[in-house]
């Protein structure tokens, strides 16, 4: 099939040649095929995210206090983009009451922030969602039960992770939880290559093609650092977080669970 003849939410971003210097940016074409994109190119990302109210569910204590006296748990989605996390939390499969989760959704791209506040406002107008235009690195954040950092922090300069993790260990009341989802590599270099190319077979069998795969891979080069799963887990325990486990994993893909 032709790229002009895919639905319009389909992602073809790298159906044609790119520049080689182009850098891939959460932009307006992006965006508009986002959760196809994210669903074709992500393993697991749906699994992920149905776990995010069973884990709520066990850890918000409502610790915090809404605008209406009401007790809530506060729950930050950080790199939110079109509020999947965010979703999941609302929805029903988490069975919390419409007023019981105060949501502070956060993404740098404006492109992103206007569509998830559409979004979440067409299907939860009445949840307490705040979707802020931000920068992670330059919050203030309150305290909270529940941090998702789901595929976010492996964007920002290794520099700044440390920095960021820190203060959210500082926000989270003790018994809260941080999420953290990212992209991996392997120390060994074998196992590495070997789940990197199964990583690519997958995108194949999404259908991706190989200009796509490889264009995809050149403009996520230097904006997309991956560390390795000893490395996130020495980080969580750097910043204070007395206990973390790998709870999901994929491929190359894993997700994290850090206690307070
Ligand atoms: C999901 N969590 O669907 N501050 C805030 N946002 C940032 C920053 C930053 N410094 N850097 C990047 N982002 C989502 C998926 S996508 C993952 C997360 C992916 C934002 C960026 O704009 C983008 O929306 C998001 O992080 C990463 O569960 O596309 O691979």
């Amino acid at each position: 099939m032709s790229a002009n003849a895919l639905p319009a939410h389909y992602d073809k971003v790298f159906t044609t040649p790119l520049d080689k210097a182009s850098r891939f940016s959460f932009d307006e074409q992006v965006v508009a095929c986002f959760p196809d994109m994210i669903r074709r190119s992500v393993p697991g990302y749906g699994q992920v995210l149905a776990m995010l109210p069973i884990f709520a569910k066990r850890h918000c204590q409502f610790g915090q206090v809404n605008a209406a006296g009401k007790k809530v748990s506060r729950i930050y989605d950080l790199g939110c983009s079109l509020g999947g996390a965010t979703m999941a939390l609302v929805g029903e499969a988490g069975g919390f009451d419409i007023d019981d989760l105060q949501i502070k959704a956060v993404d740098i791209s404006p492109a992103m922030t206007t569509k998830a506040a559409a979004l979440l406002k067409e299907n939860y107008p009445k949840h307490d969602i705040d979707v802020i235009t931000a920068d992670i690195r330059d919050i203030d954040f309150k305290p909270c039960d529940m941090v998702v950092l789901n595929l976010t922090l492996q964007f920002l300069p290794p520099a700044d992770r440390t920095q960021v993790l820190q203060a959210l260990y500082q926000s989270l009341n003790t018994g809260g939880i941080l999420v953290l989802t990212e992209k991996t590599h392997a120390i060994d270099e074998q196992d590495d290559a070997w789940l990197v190319e199964r990583y690519y077979d997958f995108k194949r069998a999404n259908g991706y093609s190989e200009l796509e795969i490889s264009g995809k891979r050149n403009a996520l080069e230097n904006v997309l650092v991956t560390d390795t799963l000893d490395e996130h887990h020495q980080r969580l325990a750097q910043v204070g977080f007395a206990r973390s486990v790998t709870w999901f994993q994929f491929l190359n893909f894993a997700s994290m669970v850090a206690f307070k």
